[in-house]
């Protein structure tokens, strides 16, 4: 079997985002060494460098949004990027940028899965939902809708990437390390069923019970794409991203979500967002950031 060629595909842009920043996250995951490591590990890497798209104009909301035609913009870029990676065979880790481009990575896998016949499973690490609407968003943020826009409730320009209303329902996702979410939201969360295993269940049955849930049902037939926003870490170890949230997991509780993961072989996309050099300690979060891709992709301190 030849080896598994993974494509970094940058998406530099906070074009969702509340602060400035997340735009520098390719970069700096480049400077962390990224390919470099996925190497080291036996992996074929080619960085396929950063796709293109509008600068953010930094506006207020437009009808609850901010940002709406270059956020879509730029959702169609990755979208166009990640689905032309997996059609080649080739596992993409898209490096962002800020979460609201989930739409278009996820969107992109869901339609390869689609045409294969596979089953899909979303795990999105992050102290968020990233459930709101127009109606109930305190910020006008896109990165805070991207969940609900995979999931068909947003504005067409967003839902309809892909060109499947909606490109996903919302029992492939479970939400893992979330402690912030809005009031409107959690009632959307709610409606929607969706399997959310915020923080307090982690405190009360601890990582590994909570991955064994999240991974279960994950057989053969399955593509696993993990969306990792960095906010989904302690502030403690991760303080590079613009909304830090105190309470998310620690080092090593981390580290176990990640070998658990990889544990199950079924990989097959990565999105690494919302990390912000601009909050960064010498590029400390983005080298953790790193740290625990390695571990997603095999690396193991294991004896036994
Ligand atoms: N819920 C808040 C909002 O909608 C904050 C969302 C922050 N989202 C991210 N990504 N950082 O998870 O504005
Ligand atoms: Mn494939
Ligand atoms: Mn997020
Ligand atoms: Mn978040």
């Amino acid at each position: 079997m030849s080896k598994q060629t993974i494509a970094l595909v940058g998406a530099p842009t906070d074009i969702g985002a509340g602060h400035r920043g997340a735009s520098m996250g390719p970069e700096a995951l480049r400077v962390a060494m990224i390919g470099e490591r996925l190497r080291r590990r036996g992996f074929d890497v080619t960085d396929r460098g950063n796709l293109h798209g509008p600068l953010n104009p930094w506006q207020p909301p437009t009808d609850g949004y901010r940002h709406l035609p270059e956020v879509a913009a730029w959702n169609q870029a990755v979208h166009e990027g990640i689905y032309g990676e997996l059609s080649q065979g080739r596992l993409p880790i898209m490096l962002g940028g800020d979460h609201c481009l989930a739409i278009g990575s996820v969107s992109a896998v869901a339609r390869h899965c689609r045409e294969q016949g596979r089953k899909l499973r979303v795990l999105w690490l992050d102290a968020h939902t990233d459930f709101n609407t127009a109606l109930g968003t305190p910020t006008g943020n896109i990165h805070g809708m991207p969940v609900a826009c995979l999931c068909g409730n947003g504005p067409a320009e967003l839902t309809g990437i892909g060109g499947h209303v909606p490109a996903v329902e919302p029992k492939v996702f479970r939400q893992i390390g979330i402690r912030s979410v809005d009031d409107p939201e959690k009632k959307l969360v709610r409606e929607a069923g969706m399997d959310v295993f915020d923080m307090r269940h982690i405190d009360e049955v601890g990582m590994k019970r909570t991955m064994e849930e999240a991974l279960a049902g994950i057989d053969a037939d399955t593509h696993l794409h993990v969306s990792f926003d960095v906010d989904f870490l302690d502030p403690s170890i991760a303080p590079g991203v613009g909304t830090t949230v105190r309470g998310g997991p620690n080092y090593r509780e981390a580290q176990l979500c990640m070998e658990m993961i990889a544990d199950t072989g079924r990989l097959g996309s990565l999105d690494i967002v919302e990390l912000n050099p601009a909050y960064d300690k010498r590029n400390a979060t983005a080298k953790l950031a790193v740290d625990l891709v390695e571990s997603l992709f095999g690396k193991s301190t294991l004896i036994r």
